[in-house]
């Protein structure tokens, strides 16, 4: 199976210089990227079939978090914005049991694709997470289910919509609202953002899109699925460094287990 097969390489073509200096300035002028249309009819048609296929074997988030994804820190106290917890109820497949032969695979592991990612984010190479479960996912968002407020592990993150509700299911973000470099947790940012005083950016995408976006470093969230069609989404993970394992406190968060 070849990238072109996979994706719609005339409307986007990767390889060009030009296409990936426009999408570069896109990402950083707005932390995010979106390229609509990516996947080619055919392949949105098959990977939902692949979603669906696997639908039942999805974990859903039965504990709550908080924002940046770490045990509780007592010493701080319960009321402090490091400790507020935020509800995650939506469900997802990791990549052990994502298909051997799917299309995602080849996708998250072609050549071209990742020289593009790097281009556009400035990277040297891409590294998928050194545990079994995080590369790629499968997230599944029925009626009701949402993901709460979060940063990323990952420094970015890629995600291709393949069924979209009839309600609900927006994804909303807050750009560059800490810097995990440097340590800063912007705590009074993170609080007001969660008492509602910052208003987020919100996508309306469509099936077939990918977006690309800084999650790490983004706080962002996706709205509770309104209407019976559920949210099928894929999750393409990568790093800048190699050896980095998803945290176990993510991991038993989102997938109920470590590995
Ligand atoms: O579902 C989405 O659109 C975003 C997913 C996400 O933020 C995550 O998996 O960390
Ligand atoms: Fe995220």
């Amino acid at each position: 199976m070849t990238l072109d097969t996979i994706v719609d390489l005339k409307t986007h073509p990767l390889a060009n210089p030009g296409f990936q200096a426009q999408a570069r300035r896109a990402l950083d002028k707005t932390g995010v990227l979106t390229l609509s249309g990516f996947l080619q009819p055919d392949v949105l048609a098959q990977l939902n079939e692949e979603a669906a296929r696997h639908e039942h074997k999805a974990y859903f988030a039965q504990s709550t978090h908080n924002v940046y994804l770490t045990p509780p820190d007592p010493d701080l106290g319960p009321k402090h914005v490091f400790n507020r917890q935020v509800v995650s109820t939506k469900g997802c497949i990791c990549d052990d049991q994502v298909e051997a032969g799917s299309p995602l695979r080849t996708l998250y592991h072609a050549a071209s694709f990742q020289a593009f990612l790097c281009a556009v984010l400035g990277e040297t190479a891409l590294h998928p997470y050194a545990d079994p479960l995080s590369s790629i996912n499968i997230h599944y968002a029925p009626e009701g289910k949402e993901l709460g407020w979060h940063f990323d592990n990952s420094e970015f993150a890629i995600t291709l919509l393949l069924q979209k509700p009839s309600g609900g299911g927006g994804y909303e973000y807050i750009q560059d609202l800490r810097d995990a470099k440097r340590g800063e947790m912007n705590f009074d940012g993170v609080e007001a953002a969660l008492d509602g005083r910052l208003e987020p950016t919100r996508l309306d995408i469509q099936p077939g899109t990918l977006v690309l976006f800084r999650g790490r470093n983004a706080l962002h969230r996706v709205t509770p699925t309104q209407g019976d069609i559920t949210r099928y989404l894929v999750v393409l993970a990568y790093n800048g460094e190699p050896g980095v394992a998803l945290s176990e406190n993510a991991r038993k968060t989102f997938y109920g287990r470590v590995s």
